[in-house]
């Protein structure tokens, strides 16, 4: 299976993340994709390859403009504040608050953000625009004739709606990728989003929508983060009612459960018949990950990458969560490796 990867990742490094009340170094770190491209070599997985640029326009097709503007200068007007330390938002337009997005970079903050997991640094605008053309990289290899590619994508995407950043995430990468295949001709395109973590950004993106079926197995918001969305009753909306499924589950979930959602989402996946299919790739399920509560062993990766190849569809995996950073590549890559057969 090809790779693309690039260096660029590195540029996104901030030095802290708020934590459990304290600023401590970020979960999602620039040493998490350097393991995950080692042991693709390591396996030789295939070809590694560095990233085509495609400029702003995919990204304009998924994210609003003044959202994009935002995070291209946030952290040269933060500085320019006086602030020393990462940019970090503190205070959001919740409920009945007033939806009128302020001048100063504090307040913009706010508006276009979810929480404040996720701070920002010099670099996190250029390499989270390096992630997005590593994503449409390898989807141009699958459009070009290729069974599936592997997107190394750092920083993640899946919580990142059209206009707000969030856990970890910016530009959502498997979005942009899935509207790329349908404006090169696909009619319909499944997101499969196995991180622990609910996909709110790829279902807030697609809930309205026909043409991309959103499936999303993870830890109960009622327990876990994004908190907010990822409940079974959201099944989409208007023309896209039925078009999303939500798979939550509890702490402890162990391959015996989790497997058996999968092969129900697979299974649905058939039923919509994708012309593609992309797979929200977080390994965040692992039973070591220091964030999350499920609890798969590394062979589980390689069971589930075997049942994806079953669907025997067109398969980008795009990278997204996994902080047990010792064993990221031998999860990540057991799912690719499973999947190959
Ligand atoms: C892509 C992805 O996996 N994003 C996950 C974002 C989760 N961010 C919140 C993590 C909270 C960790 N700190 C909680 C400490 C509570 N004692
Ligand atoms: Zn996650």
């Amino acid at each position: 299976m090809l790779t693309v990867f690039t260096e660029k990742h590195r540029l996104r490094n901030v030095k802290t993340e708020l934590s459990g009340g304290e600023l401590v170094p970020p979960f999602e770190c620039p040493v998490r994709a350097e393991h995950i491209l080692e042991r693709a070599k390591t396996v030789e997985l295939g070809n590694i390859i560095a990233p085509q640029e495609f400029g702003l326009d995919p990204i304009y097709g998924i994210h609003d403009k003044g959202y994009v503007d935002f995070l291209e200068t946030c952290w040269e007007r933060w500085v320019a504040d006086g602030n020393k330390g990462d940019a970090i938002p503190y205070m959001w337009p919740t409920r009945d608050l007033r939806q009128v997005i302020p001048d100063h970079v504090d307040g913009q903050m706010g508006y276009y953000s979810i929480g404040a997991d996720t701070s920002i640094s010099d670099g996190t605008y250029e390499a989270a625009r390096a992630a997005v053309d590593v994503a449409l990289t390898a989807q141009k290899a699958i459009a070009d004739g290729a069974a599936s590619a592997f997107a190394l994508c750092r920083p993640p995407g899946h919580h990142a709606s059209a206009n707000q950043y969030g856990g970890y995430c910016f530009f959502n990468n498997a979005a942009i990728a899935a509207q790329a295949f349908l404006n090169q001709g696909a009619k319909r395109v499944s997101i499969l989003d196995v991180d622990f973590h609910h996909g709110n950004g790829t279902q807030q993106i697609f809930y309205g929508r026909d043409d991309v079926q959103f499936l999303s197995l993870h830890g109960d918001p009622m327990d876990s983060y994004p908190y907010f969305l990822g409940h079974a009753d959201e099944q989409g909306q208007g023309k896209g009612g039925g078009f999303t499924e939500n798979y939550p589950m509890g702490p402890g979930t162990a391959y015996d459960k989790w497997g058996a959602a999968m092969d129900d989402a697979c299974r649905k996946i058939n039923v919509y018949g994708p012309d593609a299919i992309i797979v929200s790739l977080g390994v965040d399920t692992f039973k070591n990950d220091p964030i999350s509560f499920f609890k798969l062993e590394s062979d589980d990766f390689k069971r589930y990458g075997a049942r994806l190849a079953q669907l025997n569809r067109p398969t980008l995996f795009v990278m997204e969560g996994g902080y047990a950073v010792e064993e990221i590549g031998i999860n990540a890559v057991n799912v690719l490796t499973g999947f190959e057969g």
